[in-house]
């Protein structure tokens, strides 16, 4: 560095900060202070305070590269991050200094702070943990960075419009983003189609068109410890601008057409969750991210290392489910193709890099490309992948597995139209395959990974799920974060288990109180956000019970609602009783083409239409469904929820990770013995959690030997009412045929999810959640041992567990 490189370090009192932000808002947004409106003061307090974070960022790279520690690459298609911008306040310890700074000039944080749009590059669960887990490796410390794609619309926006779903486009880089880092000069190309050509028995990949792979760089900051790494996105650049030829003849529109095409790829999220559609976009985005990412580690590691002797002790891969798997075939294309590593050396690295986490075993979840088109897409991958399977077969017949086990373990599905199975392709190119809980670990061994866990028992294993709680507790919770704070100390952002020193609180009539006072106010915030958004009036006195997911079938969002209109039938056959008032309150997105799901929002909508304008009912009863579920509105939500609904059939929500978010913030559980919730019940105890329903092996049994949802139907009364009620659109006159297929579908057709099965006791259950609700003392206290037990689910453990037992990777020292 030459002397005359000289910077001034960003001071950090308030004086300091007020002058950054003016001086931001002037020089670099370029805007008058009168003028200024609120995304131009957002724009500047980003900015202000990105410089704060820039030292730490070069740093701690720095530091990465020189301890030459082994880094972790956790490749993921969703990065559900939210705003940043609180959160990078948070992680400096500077919300209050520039809280007051704003202040000096006549701002107010809250309000910027809510004009910034939340980066959505994710669907659920799989995509917010991606993002938990960046904030704990920079927590950590940990030498590791997150790749994924920068894509010019993330998750749809939700409207409703009577009482229906409908998407609209979220261009989320329309306010200036100036929160990311362009590097124009990082960029890669990145091929498809062609054909192959072999030279002295060398293959060579040619005649491909090729896009670009241009990086942006997002901050992430460490909490409280110095650090920040690195989340980098690609996004889709056209090689040539436009095509000139054509640009010539005077035919402009085919010109551009080109590039549209090419930079297509980065374009939009693919915004379902829940089943594989095959879509050739869809394969071309995941190439192109991990084909860049892949080129972009090995010059990296081309720059600090002589050969690449070293590459398996110095880099791990982390698959995030199977929408990477391409990065098996195409690391061994890059050691083999570009760097001439041979065959059993490049496959023999591949497997020691690579690691894998299962997110789900619905088997309409798993990805299976044609083969046809990888081959056209992709001829050299597929070549390879071919060869990776012909080895493979080889060895499990010579250790005499018969033809039928062959069949089942190959990578190519046979079947019909021929196809590559990616998730077969990831067990068998990792050495760690994980679960994301207990029991979901345990039935992927017994399910879908059966023969593998046969032939490879070592590699299975379990890492639980866990949530950042700097996001969901002290950023989304201050009333409550504030109060832990006054009780016990901060430590506990980067320790949660300290939590546990809050159990004793419970006999302390001073702190339930103040436990009970930190909800209002989250309640009064929530309220107050429904009457702004949706007009209306929520009760904050009220029991607020609260289901806000991802919209799905396996889900159950109609169990409750088969709950809800149980207890608007007895409210009117019984008004007088003394009933406990409750506000049901769900949120959550369809995905486009999910009928089911779509109608399941409907139906909530036509219910709380119709009970909420009921006069019988008052305020014994409020349904309400907040529109675009999203990071900044889980903010607002969970913080004010009394009860937790998770309510999945047993053995298919593989953990879930809201079930968590919702006990850190003192509300109680009522849920089925599935995912994270059965380690939930064991570390809050069965006395402070509602545990209702089959077990999973029940629901196996009853799936296997048959099971007759219409003689439950026939039996229970209230059922009955219910579901007949459905049938014959008691809460749609206008249009009573609207949900016969939901009654069908649960009558007649089988009921998939086995809601019937589980209905009564669902029933019984809130009834002990009503009876537990009349003494406000008892409910507190189990809210708060509820809290005081979630040491175990922070991401901090989860991160800790993959560095240890995955990784093997370690903190750099700062
Ligand atoms: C190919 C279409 C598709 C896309 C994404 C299918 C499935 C997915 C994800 C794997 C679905 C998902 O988000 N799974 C959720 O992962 C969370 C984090 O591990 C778990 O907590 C949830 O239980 C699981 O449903």
């Amino acid at each position: 560095m030459t002397m005359a490189f000289e910077y001034d370090s960003p001071g950090n009192d308030v004086g300091a900060l007020r002058r950054a932000i003016a001086n931001k808002l002037v020089f670099a947004v370029g805007k008058d202070p009168l003028d200024a409106q609120p995304k131009d003061w957002l724009n500047a307090t980003f900015l202000a305070v990105r410089d704060r974070l820039v030292e730490r960022w070069m740093r701690t790279s720095r530091a990465q590269a020189s301890q030459d520690a082994r880094r972790v690459y956790y490749l993921s298609m969703e990065f559900l991050i939210g705003r940043a911008l609180s959160n990078a306040l948070l992680s400096l310890d500077l919300y209050d200094t520039v809280k007051e700074a704003l202040d000096d000039l006549g701002v107010n944080l809250d309000d910027i702070t809510g004009s910034e749009p939340d980066a959505a590059l994710g669907n659920g669960g799989l995509g917010r943990l991606a993002a938990c887990f960046m904030d704990s490796l920079a927590t950590l410390a940990l030498p590791g960075m997150g790749y994924g794609i920068r894509y010019d619309y993330g998750m749809f926006k939700q409207c409703i419009i009577g009482g229906q779903q409908v998407e609209t486009p979220d261009y989320w880089l329309s306010a200036l983003n100036v929160w990311e880092f362009p590097r124009d000069e990082v960029h890669f190309r990145v091929c498809f189609g062609g054909r192959l050509e072999t030279v002295n028995g060398k293959t060579r990949w040619v005649d491909a068109q090729d896009v670009r792979a241009t990086a942006y760089d997002y901050i992430i900051p460490g909490h409280g410890n110095g650090a920040a790494n690195t989340l980098r996105l690609w996004s889709a650049r056209a090689s040539r601008e436009i095509n000139l030829s054509k640009f010539n003849q005077g035919d402009y529109f085919a010109a551009v057409e080109d590039k549209n095409h090419s930079e297509n790829v980065s374009r939009v999220l693919y915004p379902d969750d829940s089943t594989f559609s095959g879509k050739e976009l869809r394969l071309r985005q995941e190439y192109f991210f991990v084909s860049a990412s892949l080129q972009d580690i090995l010059n990296r590691f081309r720059r600090d290392h002589e050969t690449l002797g070293m590459l398996p002790e110095k880099i791990a891969i982390h698959l995030n489910d199977t929408h990477p798997v391409l990065a098996i075939p195409e690391l061994m294309r890059l050691l083999i193709d570009e760097h001439n590593l041979d065959w059993d050396t490049a496959w023999d690295y591949t497997q020691r890099i690579f690691s894998y986490t299962n997110h789900t075993l619905m088997s309409e979840a798993l990805e299976t490309w044609p083969v046809e088109m990888l081959g056209r897409l992709l001829p050299r991958h597929l070549q390879i992948v071919f060869e990776i399977n012909e080895c493979f077969l080889k060895e499990v017949a010579a250790g005499g597995h018969d033809a039928g086990f062959i069949r089942r373990v190959s990578l190519i599905d046979e079947h019909g139209e021929r196809k590559v199975r990616m998730a077969w392709l990831a067990v068998l190119a990792s050495h760690k395959v994980n679960g994301v809980s207990e029991l979901h670990s345990e039935l992927m061994k017994q399910s879908i990974f059966a023969d593998f866990y046969l032939l490879y028992p070592e590699r299975f294993t379990n890492v639980t799920n866990g949530i950042t709680p700097r996001r969901w507790l002290a950023q989304a919770n201050r009333p409550l974060a504030k109060l832990v704070d006054r009780t016990i100390g901060q430590s506990w952002r980067t320790r949660l288990d300290d939590l546990g020193e809050l159990a004793m609180q419970v006999d302390y009539p001073q702190f339930v109180a103040e436990f009970r006072a930190a909800k209002m106010a989250n309640k009064e915030r929530l309220s107050n956000y429904v009457a702004q958004t949706m007009g209306g009036y929520i009760d904050p006195n009220a029991l607020f019970d609260v289901q806000v997911k991802r919209i799905h079938e396996y889900k159950r969002q109609l169990l409750n609602v088969l709950h809800v209109i149980t207890r608007y039938n007895r409210i009117l056959k019984n008004p007088e009783a003394d009933w406990v008032p409750r506000v049901v309150i769900f949120a959550g997105k369809a995905a486009s083409a999910y009928k089911m799901a779509k109608t399941i929002i409907h139906l909530i909508n036509d219910v709380a239409l119709k009970i909420n304008t009921d006069p019988r009912v008052g305020n014994l009863l409020k349904v309400v469904f907040i529109p675009n579920y999203r990071v900044s509105l889980a903010e607002i939500i969970i913080p004010a929820a009394d009860l937790s609904e998770q309510i999945s059939t047993a053995g298919l929500e593989a953990s879930g990770t809201g079930n968590m978010k919702f006990a850190l913030n003192g509300a109680l559980t009522i849920g089925t013995w599935d995912g994270a919730n059965i380690e939930i019940a064991e570390a809050v105890g069965l006395d402070n959690i509602f545990i209702f329903g089959n077990r999973a092996d029940e629901v196996e049994r009853l799936h296997r030997e048959g099971y007759n949802p219409r003689a439950l139907y026939e039996a229970n009364p209230e059922l009955h009412e219910a579901l007949t009620q459905l049938a014959t659109g008691y809460f749609t006159p206008e249009d009573p045929e609207r949900y016969r297929l939901v009654y069908d579908a649960l009558v007649n057709w089988g009921d998939h999810y086995q809601l019937l099965a589980d209905y009564a006791d669902y029933v019984a259950t809130q009834d002990k959640v009503d009876a537990l609700w009349r003494q406000p003392e008892l409910w507190t206290q189990k809210a708060i041992r509820n809290m005081a037990a979630m040491g175990r689910f922070s991401s901090d453990r989860t991160i800790g567990e993959y560095a240890d037992r995955i990784w093997r990777t370690s903190p750099i020292k700062l």
